[in-house]
């Protein structure tokens, strides 16, 4: 039956994206955080981990560090998408995937996957992010810009494990995940990540399109990491806000310098907080005290070469591996499929 329009003339809004959520803050909270923290800063080599710089300010000044002259990942991934997006259909049609149920790991805004959508057609998008609310949000400005598209927005942390709800369709699979968050996974966490995005049992891809950061000259690395306005030493920095919050610690951040660093052997950018003097940190069921000039490491981001990240992706079980890097080879992005 077909009924009248409210206003003729006027379209219907577009339907509301579908929303799962199995992601319970208190998992990536208080207790566990606690535990998590205390025993890292009680470490000989203390660290935390980078998902700790991800509060509302911080992921506020991950936003701006996007913007900054010198890092320039996600200005060269957004030229090669836009680049590349034929050759990337191209390379999903000749693996007979047309209309793919398009999964974005970290989805955040949306933004790198609203480049490629008119462009892979997909029959579902799928963004992924622990961040709930910053995610409802974000799928319901894709369901504006795109009215007709089949849209699941599922929020869960998938670090651990990919098993994702069965809304979100088995048939030609193909994760999204760039940005080179990849980098910030040590290589053997990064290639258990790639198996199970692989793995029947849980991703069930039949394809990958990943954005890597590339190896290259110290100067422009550490450049990117430590930044002429202080942008990344504010980010770095306001992880000791997030930990005061989450481990009740007492941490100064004028005690602290911001350090980061290319360790070559490694290939990758270190960053550490330094402590200008000696000093006591105290939380409620423990201390630590730092002498001048010690450090907490708070992330790595691995740098690859073409070679290292295809092999990579062939030891995870990926073939057809292609990638696209832009003029001065500073970044790629990776067709794989399974
Ligand atoms: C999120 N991740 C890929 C960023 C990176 O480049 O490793 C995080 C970052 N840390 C400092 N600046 C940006």
């Amino acid at each position: 039956m077909n009924f009248p329009l409210p206003h003729p003339g006027l379209a219907l809004a577009p339907a509301s994206p579908q929303f799962i959520n199995r992601y319970n803050a208190s998992d990536h909270g208080r207790p566990g955080a606690a535990r998590e923290l205390a025993d890292g800063l009680n470490a000989v080599a203390a660290s935390v981990s980078p998902k700790y710089f991800y509060d509302a300010l911080g992921s506020q000044l991950f936003e701006a560090i996007t913007l900054l002259d010198e890092y320039y990942p996600t200005r060269t991934e957004a030229g090669i998408f836009d680049a590349a997006h034929g050759h990337m259909a191209a390379a999903l049609a000749g693996a007979g995937i047309t209309r793919p149920c398009l999964i974005d790991l970290g989805a955040g805004s949306c933004a790198k996957a609203m480049r490629l959508i008119p462009h892979l057609q997909p029959r579902q998008y799928v963004p992924v992010d622990i961040s709930v609310d910053f995610l409802r949000d974000a799928a319901e400005q894709v369901q504006n810009t795109f009215p007709e598209l089949a849209i699941v927005g599922v929020g869960m942390d998938f670090s651990a494990a990919l098993v994702l709800p069965p809304q979100v369709q088995r048939q030609d699979r193909v994760f999204f995940y760039p940005g080179s968050s990849i980098g910030n996974f040590s290589p053997d966490q990064a290639l258990a990540f790639l198996q199970r995005i692989a793995d029947p049992a849980q991703g069930a891809a039949r394809g990958l399109l990943l954005g890597i950061d590339l190896v290259k000259d110290k100067a422009t690395l550490e450049a990117a990491y430590d930044d002429a306005l202080g942008v990344t030493a504010a980010f770095n920095k306001n992880l000791l806000r997030h930990v005061n919050t989450l481990l009740g610690a007492d941490f100064d951040p004028h005690q602290w310098r911001h350090v980061a660093l290319f360790n070559e052997a490694q290939s990758r950018i270190e960053m550490h907080l330094e402590a200008c003097c000696e000093l006591t940190v105290h939380w409620p069921k423990g201390e630590r005290r730092f002498g001048m000039g010690e450090r907490i490491h708070t992330e790595s981001s691995y740098k690859y070469t073409l070679d290292s990240m295809s092999a990579l992706l062939r030891l995870a079980g990926f073939s057809q591996i292609k990638p696209w890097a832009d003029p001065k080879d500073w970044f790629a992005v990776f067709w794989a499929s399974v």
